[in-house]
């Protein structure tokens, strides 16, 4: 037998894909602020914006759908849920969440105070954005591999564990109240964390005393990762090395809709227990009774069947293998990428893209809004408009260490010719690179600014 790697499923629903004309394309985009989080489905051909709750779910997942039991308070489809965070994550202590951001919601308020500062290899937008909600700030410590988008390195996701302990022996632990670890980083690339480095860093937190979380939205990916590049992991389950990772970790938060295979939902899940009471009591006043924090029973149960299918050995093979097609491509047609291609999204250095554009220009943006132009294809910036800070006493930006335009795939969603398409528009994007403009922001709100912000192109000599 071939061992080409298929779409491992079968296609029994299917939705209709707007095709508009370049001028009707150039209208809509100037509607949207030269922003794509503003254009409406409708007149996108490719959607790449985000693997998050945009995937297919299988018809046993919508057979649990109409299982849900709606009871407000113990309903049967939290006890299978329950059943499937102990056998998937081997936690007790858990509540469901409406999706992430809400599982962030609940815990750094309850746990970080103004003025801590919290340890992690990279945190992706909301983390962010809710430890400083709640006065901390992230610290990033993430190897210095993982900002160097041409490194090899099979785990750039990983955090320094040398910096980790120096960190912690600097500012003291009654100031580090937790600390982060996101697998896979998105923000980097979507790269992995090894096991061993997840090992040594519980162990510089251990010793002082601070607890390890995960942010867990991709962990069957980074387990697929260290399947294939970890010694001594080669013949291990998936199943078990999740099991492993997520035996280091003290609590998790974990958005069901990467790998839950669901189009909503969230998990927050901890070890401590007078912790998790208050979890409870916060959880009741702000997503809901502690059986379906702001799901309906129906979603709890397509999560359940969701979190186990994500395991499935076979799938994964082919997640992975589409986004490394994409990738391969790209790099055969000669564009920048950050290598080697994470588990879901291929990454574009927009820095070496267009690097006639300066960073105050937006170079990702400009990137992002010119692949909608020329292909309707939709994907998102991850660099300065995302990532940018603006110092308050200065008004100088801080601009994060890369410059990415990410290209996420859905989770069952598109099929390998789909994915020709978007590397045939990039290619010949790349080929006409120099005519791509800046652009210019002329209304950002002050956090997370890449959802809402607004631009106008650059204009030319
Ligand atoms: N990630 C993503 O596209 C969705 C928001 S940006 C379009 O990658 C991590 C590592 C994430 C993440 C969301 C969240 C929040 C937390 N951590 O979107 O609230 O990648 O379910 O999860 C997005 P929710």
């Amino acid at each position: 037998m071939s061992d080409y790697v298929f779409e491992p499923f079968k296609i029994k629903s299917v939705e209709r894909i707007p095709i508009l004309t370049r001028d009707e394309r150039a209208a809509r985009l100037k509607a949207a602020g030269y922003n794509v989080f503003n254009l409406a489905s409708q007149d996108v051909t490719v959607d790449l914006l985000t693997d998050s709750g945009t995937g297919a779910m299988s018809q046993e997942q919508w057979s649990a759908v109409m299982r849900g039991d709606e009871a407000y308070a113990g309903a049967r489809s939290f006890q299978r849920l329950a059943e499937t965070v102990h056998d998937v994550f081997g936690f007790e202590h858990f509540v469901p969440t409406h999706q992430g951001r809400a599982a962030e919601n609940v815990l750094f308020p309850l746990t970080v105070k103004p003025g801590d500062i919290i340890p992690t290899n990279q945190p992706f937008d909301t983390t962010q954005a809710n430890i400083e909600a709640a006065g901390g700030a992230a610290m990033e410590l993430v190897i210095e591999e993982g900002v160097d988008p041409t490194s090899h390195h099979p785990f750039k996701g990983n955090i320094d564990v040398e910096r980790l302990a120096a960190l912690l022996d600097d500012v003291g632990t009654e100031r580090a109240p937790l600390a982060v670890i996101t697998i896979t980083n998105n923000t980097g690339g979507g790269q992995p964390v090894s096991l061993a480095n997840l090992r040594a860093a519980k162990g510089v937190l251990s010793d002082r005393g601070v607890p390890l979380y995960l942010d867990a939205c991709r962990h069957a990916e980074n387990a697929f990762f260290i399947q294939e590049r970890e010694p001594g992991y080669a013949d291990k389950p998936i199943r078990g090395i999740v099991h492993e990772t997520l035996a280091l970790a003290d609590g998790f938060t974990l958005s069901a809709k990467k790998d839950g295979l669901a189009n909503i939902g969230g998990l927050l899940a901890t070890r401590d227990e007078a912790l998790f009471e208050r979890v409870k009591q916060r959880l009741i006043r702000t997503e809901g009774f502690p059986t379906y924090g702001g799901l309906a029973g129906r979603d709890l149960d397509a999560m359940a069947v969701g979190l186990r299918e994500a395991l499935d050995e076979r799938y994964l093979r082919y997640r992975v293998g589409q986004v490394r097609y994409l990738a391969g491509r790209l790099t055969e047609g000669g564009v920048p990428i950050v290598e080697p291609p994470g588990g879901h999204a291929v990454y574009v250095d927009a820095a070496r893209f267009l690097p006639h554009i300066a960073r105050d220009e937006f170079p990702g943006q400009a990137l992002a809004t010119s692949l909608y132009l020329e292909g309707g294809v939709r994907c998102i910036e991850i660099g300065g408009v995302a990532f940018g800070k603006i110092d308050p006493q200065s008004g100088e930006t801080h601009w994060p260490g890369l410059e990415l335009v990410r290209l996420a795939v859905p989770r069952r969603v598109y099929t390998q010719s789909h994915l020709d398409y978007v590397a045939d528009t990039v290619i010949e994007l790349y080929g006409r690179r120099d005519g791509v403009r800046g652009l210019r922001m002329t209304y950002a709100p002050e956090v997370l600014r890449h959802f809402t912000a607004r631009f106008e192109p650059v204009r030319g000599d």
